[in-house]
């Protein structure tokens, strides 16, 4: 294939993976590319893993912080914390060998609002970012770069990092070229001024980003695909979360609380999120709109059937399937979709103006509304936070959705107190399980616990949930918020100890 670096200062740099990983030093701070698996450079964290490695069989010293747009794949986190290379990562990451070597407590982990990193970094909140490794389209003649299927926090590591290294992968469409839209606007207090965004479809910025080409230190040319995870099929449970939601957006279109074509809607990750967005492709709501982080297959499948009519994103995380839908039709969606810097794809300013719907999976929530979606059983990391903060306290409407139960039904994914809190009950305005769903807006803490009690908890769950209730009710020094202090975590305890929250 043709070579895509197309700018002569930028050609004179073209090294191989080994070459541009001899870059990064022990202790740099290094910000990557990459959010939901796309868009993270594919080669040189690989040969950094194996310099890494090869250090470290030497008895000496070598591990790196690793600061990304969002989650990335075996080839970066995994294959860097496997060698043990990962001293800090942040700010979210859903790599299984991350998740083992952070909980076994041998990798720092930083879980950050997504649209706090960019600003942190420019604040130094972090320190000094000494390195950039940036997968871009094409450098064009101009020194310009295309960027790749995720914006993420490029911008703000290409602005930051003494070093940069650029890997060009040939592999992504060409077509992307237009699809972006990097905000160059953004400033630090004092100086702040509005973003000049009022529609989820506004184009505020330029299709490209800019790099200093004195600081490039390397290009590597690569061909290699995204992480592209298959989803599973909605299931039943799915489902009926999925329903749920519908029929209540279709009451509040009846009440006027909300327009025919909704507002733009916000999507978390994962296989429930997908099925909800397959449930309102077969709703009556029409020419909808998206303002969220990552378009999954469910979006395009939206945008196919002419009923998402745009979509605002960071990066498009698809799988084979819908790979190929997008880069047939790749000239079309050029005008459907626009994917920009997570700093302005997370804003709470536009989050607000818009108005989200917005989405998100929990692994569990609390009878008044509490919502942990990081830690199993209180100590252990999931994922991270990611985006869903961002959205849910600046959302029209906040949503968060799980089945009911885990663990074939020794969990209950409503409990008296939530083991980790991420979204307090003041961010959480709608439960949904695949019992039903709980509209908590309005309302004082102990009518909550009732709806979330009556509509989501799974029927094995009930009784003992009524139990702990009432017996608050009566037992509990305070009124407001109910609570048996001394029993509201014992239900995460007896799983520890016996493997099932049900009461023997
Ligand atoms: O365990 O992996 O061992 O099978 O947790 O659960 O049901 O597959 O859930 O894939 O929808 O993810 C919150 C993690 C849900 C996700 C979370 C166990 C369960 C299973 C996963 P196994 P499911 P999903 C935009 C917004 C935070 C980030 C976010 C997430 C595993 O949605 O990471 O929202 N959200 N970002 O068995 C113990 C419970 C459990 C439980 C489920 N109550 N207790 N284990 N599990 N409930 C995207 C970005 O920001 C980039």
């Amino acid at each position: 294939t043709e070579s895509r670096v197309l700018h002569p200062a930028f050609r004179q740099k073209i090294m191989s993976a080994e070459q541009a990983a001899a870059h990064i030093m022990p202790g740099d701070n290094v910000g990557m590319s990459g959010f939901t698996g796309s868009g993270h450079p594919k080669v040189v964290p690989v040969e950094l893993a194996k310099r890494i490695e090869a250090t470290h069989a030497r008895g000496e010293a070598f591990r790196i912080s690793v600061w990304t747009g969002a989650s990335t794949a075996p080839e970066l986190d995994g294959a860097l914390a496997k060698v043990n290379g990962i001293e800090m990562r942040l700010p979210y990451q859903s790599d299984p060998v991350c998740r083992q070597k952070i909980n076994e407590g041998t990798m720092q982990y930083a879980d950050i609002h997504l649209s706090h990193v960019a600003q942190h970094v420019w604040f130094g909140f972090y320190g000094k970012l000494n390195v950039a490794i940036i997968e871009v389209t094409a450098i064009l003649e101009d020194g310009s770069l295309v960027p790749s299927t995720a914006i993420g926090n490029n911008k703000t590591w290409l602005d930051q990092a003494d070093k940069v290294i650029l890997e060009v992968n040939s592999h992504q469409s060409m077509h992307l070229h237009g699809m972006h839209d990097v905000y160059y606007g953004t400033q630090v207090p004092p100086h702040r001024l509005p973003i000049p965004m009022t529609h989820s479809d506004n184009r505020i910025g330029v299709p490209y980003l800019q790099v200093d080409p004195a600081k490039v230190v390397a290009v590597v040319e690569t061909n290699s695909s995204d992480r592209n995870t298959d989803f599973t099929a909605p299931d039943a449970e799915s489902e009926q979360i999925a329903a749920h939601l519908v029929e209540f957006f279709q009451h509040e279109v009846k009440l006027g609380r909300l327009p025919r074509s909704l507002l733009p809607l916000q999507s978390g990750v994962g296989n429930i999120a997908n099925a909800v967005l397959a449930g309102l492709n077969k709703s009556s709501f029409e020419n909808m709109t998206a303002y969220t982080e990552v378009l999954q297959d469910g979006m395009l499948d939206m945008i196919a059937s002419g009923k998402l009519r745009h979509a605002s994103a960071t990066a498009v995380s698809l799988s084979k399937k819908g790979l190929k839908y997008f880069e047939d039709n790749i000239e079309q969606l050029r005008s459907k979709i626009l994917l920009r810097p997570q700093e302005i794809s997370n804003h709470p300013e536009l989050i607000r103006r818009l108005g989200t719907l917005s989405m998100n999976g929990m692994i569990e929530a609390d009878i008044y509304g509490n919502v942990n979606s990081t830690h199993i059983m209180g100590t252990r990391i999931m994922n991270g936070i990611g985006g869903s903060g961002d959205f849910a306290r600046n959302a029209y409407i906040s949503v968060f959705m799980t089945p009911s139960i885990a663990k074939g039904g020794n969990i209950s994914c409503i409990v008296p107190m939530v083991s980790h809190v991420d979204h307090t009950e003041h961010d959480v305005q709608v439960l949904v399980t695949e019992q039903g769903l709980a509209d908590l807006r309005g309302l004082a803490p102990k009518a909550r616990a009732k709806l979330v009690i009556e509509k989501c908890a799974h029927p094995s769950f009930k009784d003992q949930l009524t139990d702990y209730y009432e017996r608050s009710l009566r037992e509990s020094p305070g009124k407001h918020t109910p609570h048996i202090l001394t029993e509201a975590l014992s239900w995460h305890q007896r799983f520890e100890e016996t493997g099932s929250m049900k009461r023997g």
